[in-house]
C-alpha cells in the first residue's frame, strides 16, 4: 500500500485546517501514521487518493448501511439539487419523511429535524430540562452524545481518543449540572437519583454503546433505567445516532423493548448528508417552539438535499422486509470468523456485537463499560489497525469505536477480511 498522495494531502490540509481534520477522529491519532484521503467509494469499498481499494468497515461511521453512492440516495439528492438547494421555508418532502420516520419508529408522534447528531442531543436536553423544570442530566461514562459542551464530560469517541473526555472550554458551571454513572451499573444511577432527588431533568444514553467499542446493554438494564425514570419522573433519552434505523426499523426502542421519552437520531436518518432529528411524543414535543416555550433553530434544518437523501434511505429500510436479518447474518458470520482465527493465533480478545455493530477489545474478559473498554491493549490495536489497513481492509482508527456492517458487504469480502486479520494476528 502507498499512500504518497495522501501524505501530500495531509500536509496541505494541515495547513489550513488544524490538526487536518475536520473531525479529529479522522487524524489516525489513536493508531498513528498518516490519515487517508478518500477519492470516491461505492457499495462496500473505498477509492483513495493513491488508487488502493479498501473494504470499508467505518460507511461514515454509520450512515452507508445499504453502501456508498447508494443509487436510489444519489438519484434524489441529484433531482432534488435541480430545483434549489435551500429555501428557509417548509417543503412538502420534510412532512413526508418526519411521517415515515414516526410510522417506522416506536414512542413518537412528532420529530424535529437539525443537522448533526450534536445538535440532536443538545437539543433533547434542553427539551427535557424545559420540559421538567430541572437541571441536571446524568450520562454515562464512555457515552457519546456530540460535542456539545454539556456532553464532554467522560466522553467517549474521540474525546476518550485523545484523553480529553473533559474538554477546555467547558465551563463549572456547565459541567456541575452533568452527573456521571457507570454503563450497565445500574446502583450507580440509582446513587445520583438519590443525592440529587428533584433535580435531575433526563437520563441521556446510547442504549447500545458504541463510542467505546460496541457495548451491549445488561439484560433488563435498560428497563431498570425506564423504571426509574418513572418513578421519579424524569425524561429517558435514548440517543439513537448510532443504532437508529440500523439495528431494526424502530431501532433499539424496537429491539429491546423499552420505550425512551425522547429519542435522538443522525447518521443512517441522512443517507450520508447532514441531518440530525429529535422525536417524543407530542406532550413534549409541542413544548418546542414555535408552539412551546423551548427555543430551537436552525437555517439549514430540514434542507431539501438532505430531506431527499433521508427520504430515500428510510424508504429503502422501510420497503426491505430481510434487510436487518441480512445484516445480522453477515455480521454474526464475521464475528465467528475474526473469533476463530484470533484463537487459533493466541490473540487474547473480547468481540462485542449487537446486530451490525460490532468491535475487537484486545482485552480478557467482558468489556461492559468505559473503565474496562479502557483496559484493551492500544498497542495491539494500532498494529491490527494498520496489518489490515495494508491488506485493504478499513476499520475505525480507534480502539473507542465501532465497525459498522453495510448491506453492500459481500460473503467474499468477508472471507478477505478474516483472512486478513488471521495473516495480521500471527504477528500480534
Ligand atoms: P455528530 O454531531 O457527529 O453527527 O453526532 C454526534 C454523535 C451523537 N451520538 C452518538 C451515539 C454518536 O456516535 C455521535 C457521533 N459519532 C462519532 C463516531 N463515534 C462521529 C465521528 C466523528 O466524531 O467524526
Amino acid at each position: 500500500m502507498i499512500y504518497k498522495r495522501s501524505s501530500a494531502l495531509f500536509a496541505a490540509a494541515e495547513k489550513v485546517i488544524p490538526g487536518g481534520v475536520n473531525s479529529p477522529v479522522r487524524a489516525f491519532k489513536g493508531v498513528g501514521g498518516t490519515p487517508i484521503f478518500v477519492k470516491e467509494a461505492k457499495g462496500a469499498y473505498l477509492y483513495d487518493e493513491d488508487g488502493n481499494r479498501l473494504i470499508d468497515y467505518i460507511n461514515s461511521w454509520g450512515p452507508m448501511i445499504l453502501g456508498h453512492a447508494y443509487a436510489p440516495v444519489v438519484d434524489a439528492v441529484v433531482e432534488k439539487a435541480k430545483k434549489g438547494t435551500s429555501f428557509g421555508m417548509p417543503t412538502e418532502i420534510e412532512t413526508q419523511i418526519a411521517a415515515l420516520a414516526v410510522d417506522m419508529v416506536p414512542n413518537i408522534d412528532k420529530i424535529r429535524f437539525v443537522n448533526s447528531g450534536t445538535e440532536a442531543c443538545m437539543s433533547a436536553i434542553r427539551l427535557a430540562r424545559g420540559y421538567t423544570g430541572k437541571d441536571k442530566i446524568i450520562k454515562f461514562a464512555g457515552c457519546y452524545h456530540g460535542h456539545s459542551d454539556s456532553f464532554l464530560i467522560q466522553a467517549g469517541s474521540g474525546a476518550s481518543t485523545f484523553g480529553t473526555p473533559n474538554s477546555p472550554g467547558v465551563t463549572k458551571g456547565t459541567a456541575q449540572d452533568t452527573l456521571l454513572a457507570t454503563y450497565n451499573d445500574i446502583d450507580s444511577v440509582k446513587a445520583l437519583f438519590e443525592a440529587n432527588t428533584g433535580e435531575i431533568a433526563c437520563v441521556i444514553i446510547e442504549p447500545v454503546a458504541g463510542n467505546m467499542g460496541c457495548i451491549p446493554p445488561k439484560e433488563n438494564f435498560l428497563k431498570a433505567l425506564r423504571v426509574i425514570c418513572d418513578a421519579h419522573n424524569v425524561v429517558l433519552v435514548f440517543d439513537e445516532v448510532m443504532t437508529g434505523f440500523r439495528l431494526a426499523k424502530g431501532g433499539a426502542q424496537e429491539l429491546y423493548g423499552v420505550a425512551a421519552d425522547i429519542v435522538c437520531f443522525g447518521k443512517v436518518i441522512g443517507g450520508g448528508l447532514p441531518v440530525g432529528a429529535f422525536a417524543a411524543r407530542q406532550e413534549i414535543m409541542n413544548h418546542l417552539a414555535p408552539l412551546g416555550p423551548v427555543y430551537q433553530a436552525g437555517t439549514l434544518s430540514g434542507n431539501p438535499l438532505a430531506m431527499a437523501a433521508g427520504l430515500a434511505m428510510l424508504t429503502a429500510l422501510h420497503t426491505d422486509t430481510t434487510l436487518f436479518e441480512r445484516l445480522e447474518a453477515k455480521t454474526k458470520y464475521l464475528h465467528e470468523g475474526i473469533s476463530k482465527v484470533l484463537t487459533s493465533n493466541g490473540v487474547v480478545h473480547t468481540i462485542n456485537r449487537v446486530g451490525s455493530m460490532i468491535s475487537v477489545h484486545f482485552a480478557e474478559g467482558e468489556v461492559c463499560d468505559f473503565e474496562t473498554s479502557a483496559k484493551g491493549n492500544n498497542e495491539t490495536f494500532k498494529s491490527f489497525f494498520h496489518g489490515l489497513l495494508k491488506a485493504g481492509v478499513y476499520i475505525a482508527p480507534s480502539a473507542f469505536e465501532t465497525w459498522f456492517i453495510t448491506d453492500a458487504l459481500s460473503y467474499e469480502d468477508l472471507d478477505f477480511t478474516i483472512r486478513a486479520i488471521a495473516d495480521v494476528s500471527k504477528n500480534l
